[in-house]
């Protein structure tokens, strides 16, 4: 079904023909805005910004692109086309209908998940809430832009789901969703990450490129649910995540990229150095990975869950991309899991979360990978590597346990002193603070950065992406 933008809130459910569920939207609409206003990219109300705005949920041709103030962008609802026939791929259901209502025995379960999911949105636009006066570029800052309104279309997927669903609890839930803040105190968000503060553009591209692939994999998870409009929410979803990677994926590359040519050009590798010209160490770079990795480790929860187990068995979360699975039921089967006092076999479905941890380490790998040769082909020895998954961990079988990065058990005293080493402290983020300059000229880029290879959209890299002019 075409997405209509006659709508006050655009969308592609028919909401014209459930007249309660229109009104319970329209009635949460004002609230999301007043939260916008306040939340949201702080002093960019009035500017021009070159955005992607959705127009169909067919894989092709999708988006389309156009100067639009942040706050008149349509934010809407837009699930993927259903798929005749679909049955559920998982779990003790295996094979039976997908289910087009939530089966009561399910709801609590399925409303812990969604308001999960729906937390981390606007989290994530908190968290960048002042990262726009700090940009290194026209061209960054409108992608940064990008990430901000669709992470709010996120939302807007979760509130749908929430109310269409949910009944009054949904409502409620919906209302939640935009009274906790992240980093509050007496209200943070749920999930450790999203009380991060993001407060320089390095933070931001480690977040886009570790903690939005924790995204990917929850929502290709929770696009094979039993759940159909649950399943199909989530994949459009996925198509917008891609967008927010690439952002991640890129800004790492152009920093180290930056960060080489400073390097090559002084012919040391020495931080100090590097920093005194006003690019950011490979070290550094590494302490930042660090901790955004650990922390995003943490978001697939523990290693062994009854939580996990009985969302598998039920239907509600499968694993990504389950299949490329041969069995689909693992009610028998066990998983090897390493933990602080050895290893430990356990059944497959308390394991999942290990398993989707796995997944995800491996996609992790690739970026890192492809900076490790940028390094190479400048010629310096230097390797950026991802820390093992014992190590930093708040929350499982490693959390609190002292480990390098390597993921060798170390005592407290000199895990304490090396901690500096491994991650970033007060004056790495100083440092990288101090080189944060707003750079707003079409085309220029801040020092500690290269530019990026092609524009948006075909688009020329000095193309005036965000028009600051009133
Ligand atoms: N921090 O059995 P456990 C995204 C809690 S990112 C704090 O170990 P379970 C995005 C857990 O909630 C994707 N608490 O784990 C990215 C539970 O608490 P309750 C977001 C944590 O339940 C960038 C307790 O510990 N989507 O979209 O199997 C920008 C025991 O839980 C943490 C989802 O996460 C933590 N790190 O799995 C914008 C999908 N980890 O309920 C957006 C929905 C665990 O006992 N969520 N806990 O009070 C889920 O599927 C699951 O809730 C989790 C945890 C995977 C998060």
């Amino acid at each position: 079904m075409s997405i209509d933008y006659s709508e006050r809130i655009p969308n592609n459910v028919n909401l014209a023909n459930d007249r309660a569920l229109q009104r319970a939207l329209e009635h949460w609409q004002p609230r999301f805005q007043d939260w916008w206003r306040e939340m949201g990219p702080s002093d960019f109300a009035a500017a021009d910004v070159y955005l992607r705005t959705a127009t169909g949920v067919d894989a092709q041709g999708w988006a389309t692109y156009g100067a639009v103030k942040m706050p008149d962008y349509r934010w809407g609802i837009f699930l993927a086309e259903p798929v005749p026939g679909r049955t559920i791929g998982f779990g003790d259901n295996l094979g039976q209908p997908v289910w087009q209502q939530v089966p009561g025995e399910l709801r609590s379960q399925f409303r812990r998940i969604i308001v999960t999911q729906g937390d981390t949105e606007p989290a994530s636009v908190e968290q960048q809430h002042l990262l726009g006066h700090t940009c290194p570029s026209l061209y960054d800052l409108r992608n940064l832009f990008q990430v901000n309104v669709e992470e709010g279309r996120h939302l807007w997927a979760m509130v749908y789901l929430l109310h269409a669903y949910f009944g009054r609890d949904g409502r409620e839930e919906a209302e939640e969703l935009l009274t906790r803040h992240s980093g509050d105190v007496d209200k943070p968000r749920i999930l450790g990450t999203f009380n991060e503060p993001i407060n320089d553009w390095l933070s931001f591209f480690m977040f886009t490129y570790f903690t939005d692939r924790d995204g990917k994999f929850q929502l290709k998870s929770l696009a094979e649910s039993g759940f159909d409009p649950l399943s199909r929410t989530c994949r459009f979803m996925l198509t917008e995540e891609a967008h927010h990677m690439f952002v991640g994926e890129t800004g790492l590359g152009r920093v180290v990229k930056r960060t080489l040519e400073v390097m090559k050009e002084l012919g040391t590798d020495d931080p100090q150095v590097v920093r005194a010209h006003g690019a950011i160490d490979l070290h550094t770079i590494q302490r930042y990975m660090n901790f955004w990795f650990t922390s995003s480790m943490d978001l697939f929860g523990s290693e062994v869950s009854s939580n996990a187990a009985g969302s598998f068995a039920n239907g509600v979360k499968g694993r990504p991309d389950e299949g490329q699975y041969q069995d689909h039921i693992c009610a028998e089967a066990t998983y090897e899991l390493e933990t602080p006092q050895g290893k430990e076999s356990v059944s497959l479905r308390n394991a999942m979360n290990e398993v989707m941890r796995a997944s995800y380490i491996k996609d992790c790998e690739i970026g890192v990978k492809r900076w490790n040769m940028q390094i190479q082909r400048a010629g310096f020895d230097f390797r950026l590597a991802l820390p093992s998954s014992r190590f930093g961990r708040s929350i499982g079988v490693w959390a609190g346990v002292p480990t390098s990065p390597a993921g060798d058990g170390i005592g407290p005293e000199e895990h304490a002193m090396r901690l500096p080493e491994w991650m970033p402290g007060e004056s790495d983020r100083a440092y990288v603070r101090s080189v944060m300059q707003r750079v707003v000229e079409p085309g220029k880029m801040a020092g500690w950065i290269a530019p990026p290879d092609r524009g948006i959209n075909n688009l020329a890299v000095d193309y005036e992406y965000v028009r600051l002019r009133e």
